[in-house]
């Protein structure tokens, strides 16, 4: 197997095989042995291949799913949080080579062990939570419940920007639901998922349960949802791709949830600590170069203390140091071509739609970047609401600030764009946290914090508005992979 380009990631070679992905517990190529190759983003090299899948492969992991469903629906749940359990301890156990091994797909600095074994155990230690209600009757012979019962066969497609939290979030809470998944991680960074579904195998989480189908988006991707077999689909990405999606599922009626990102609002009052706020916005926006659909994008501060909040921005995002991951950088390249051609074009865009450029805006140079999609930290002022990079989610670590007055003002331009995701307010004054938080539209609220409601344990994640509907995260993850069926029984037979 691979991984050789860099010494980094070589002790990862144990958890990923090259050309290999797994359906119904076995390994193998795709149908037709077409591959993809993977690149570090920092250096253009290849790391590895994965197979290149179509409808076909994603056809016999359908077949997988489906046998292995009866058998995993039936197992006690407290069996099947067990495993579950099981899969967090050996991603603990792991750790270090899953935090190279995504760093290196994905071209961010080491994090060190992931936080994503506590966010599935919460998942885990929701299996045997997942319970129905007693209801009331009309007649005292009778009782009447409901029951919550898994889908059966569902589908997942992820993103790259965090493809280890995302699969171990949709897929631990559709199978601790009892469903059983095709996944297709996305082709930019499809190592991770691949090394966590070699840990689940592991754990011993049944063959079938957890079937991985690499490839692109157009062909694999596509596939899922278009297959009536599968009864439920889970999306996260470009809200683009994301009514495809929908268009596919609307077909076949099948239900589902998006998570479509955000233009999150960083609203700043006067009374707030602004060292706090201004390190916390640098860091959210700096954090895998951007690249994360809960970054505080937009900084809405009072006018007073505008200037304040922008020096200190422009000094905290200067000393942002920027270079291949592995090394001890604050911040790593972007994905790939087009994602470094999207933030360098919405640079433009700034500049010309007429927001003064405080700092960054260019493409750093020297031998550590090498030929990488590096981009620098880039601090635009003066930005209306209307302009475009003040709208539209750009994905990379560009922060524009805008000014207001009073708060009327502020909550009419956190929320006047289609985005609906995450808002951080900065304040040390309760009255304005409660009234903000009320105002806002967002599916999560950060109070004095970066990400907003990122640091939360089981916090269930997801949007308000265009960035989607339903939640990753939390015991709401696992409800939305459940269907009610109500229940009555009576004692005697009745007609
Ligand atoms: O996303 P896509 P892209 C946003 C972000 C970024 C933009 C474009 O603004 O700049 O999207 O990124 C799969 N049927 N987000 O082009 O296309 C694809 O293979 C089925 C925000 O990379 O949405 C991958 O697995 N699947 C976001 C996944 O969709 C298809 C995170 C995401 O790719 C498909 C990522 C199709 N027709 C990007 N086409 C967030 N919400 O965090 C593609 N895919």
């Amino acid at each position: 197997m691979t991984l050789t380009h860099d010494s980094e990631t070589s002790t990862a070679s144990d958890l990923v095989a090259d050309n290999q992905q797994l359906i119904g517990g076995d390994w193998g190529p795709s149908v037709t042995g077409r591959t993809i190759d993977v690149i570090n983003p920092a250096n253009r090299e290849r790391i590895a291949t994965v197979p290149r899948s179509d409808e076909r492969d994603v056809d016999a992991a359908i077949r997988a799913a489906q046998q292995a469903f009866p058998a995993w629906r039936d197992l006690d749940a407290t069996s099947r949080a067990r495993l579950i359990f099981k899969w967090a301890d050996l991603i603990d156990e792991r750790g270090a080579q899953l935090d190279r091994l995504e760093s290196t797909e994905v071209g961010r600095p080491s994090w060190g062990p992931p936080p994503m074994a506590s966010q599935l155990r919460f998942i885990a230690g929701q299996a045997d939570k997942v319970h129905g209600t007693s209801l009331p009757t009309r007649a005292s012979t009778s009782l009447g419940l409901t029951l919550r019962e898994p889908y059966g066969v569902v589908g997942g497609v992820i993103p790259w920007n965090a493809p280890g939290p995302m699969f171990v979030t949709e897929v631990g809470a559709a199978i601790a639901a009892g469903n059983t998944m095709v996944m297709k991680p996305a082709e930019d960074a499809p190592l991770t998922p691949l090394a966590l579904a070699r840990l689940a195998l592991e754990a011993g989480i049944p063959p079938g349960v957890i079937n991985v189908v690499t490839g692109y988006g157009h062909e694999a991707g596509a596939a899922i949802p278009a297959d009536p077999r599968i009864r439920r689909m889970g999306f996260t990405g470009s809200p683009a791709t994301g009514r495809l999606i929908m268009e596919a599922c609307a077909r076949n009626l099948t239900p589902l949830h998006l998570e479509l990102g955000g233009k999150s609002p960083q609203i700043v009052f006067p009374d707030a600590d602004l060292d706090a706020a201004v390190a916390g916005m640098a860091r959210g926006i700096t954090l895998n170069t951007g690249q994360v659909c809960a970054a505080g994008t937009r900084v809405v501060v009072h006018r007073s203390v505008h200037d304040e909040v922008v020096d200190k921005l422009a000094a905290a995002m200067q000393e942002v140091t920027i270079g291949p991951g592995h090394q001890q950088v604050v911040m790593g390249p972007l994905i790939n071509e087009k994602q470094h051609d999207r933030v360098l074009g919405y640079i433009e865009l700034g500049r010309e739609q007429g927001a003064e450029l405080i700092t960054g805006g260019g493409v750093p140079t020297g031998e550590d970047f090498g030929n990488g999609f590096f981009v620098e930290p880039t601090l635009f002022d003066g930005v209306t609401p209307d302009m475009r990079i003040a709208q539209e989610e750009i994905f990379g670590p560009v922060l524009s600030v805008l000014t207001f007055d009073d708060e009327a003002q502020a909550i009419e331009i956190a929320n006047g764009v289609d985005y609906g995701l995450v808002a951080s307010v900065w304040t040390n004054d309760l009255g304005t946290a409660v009234r903000m938080t009320r105002s806002i539209e967002a599916g999560q609220v950060g109070l004095n914090t970066p990400i907003g409601a990122g640091t939360v344990i089981g916090g269930p994640f997801g949007g308000y508005k265009n960035s989607g509907f339903g939640r990753t995260m939390g015991a709401d993850a696992v409800l939305e992979w459940t269907q009610v069926k109500t229940v009555s029984l009576q004692s005697a037979a009745r007609a």
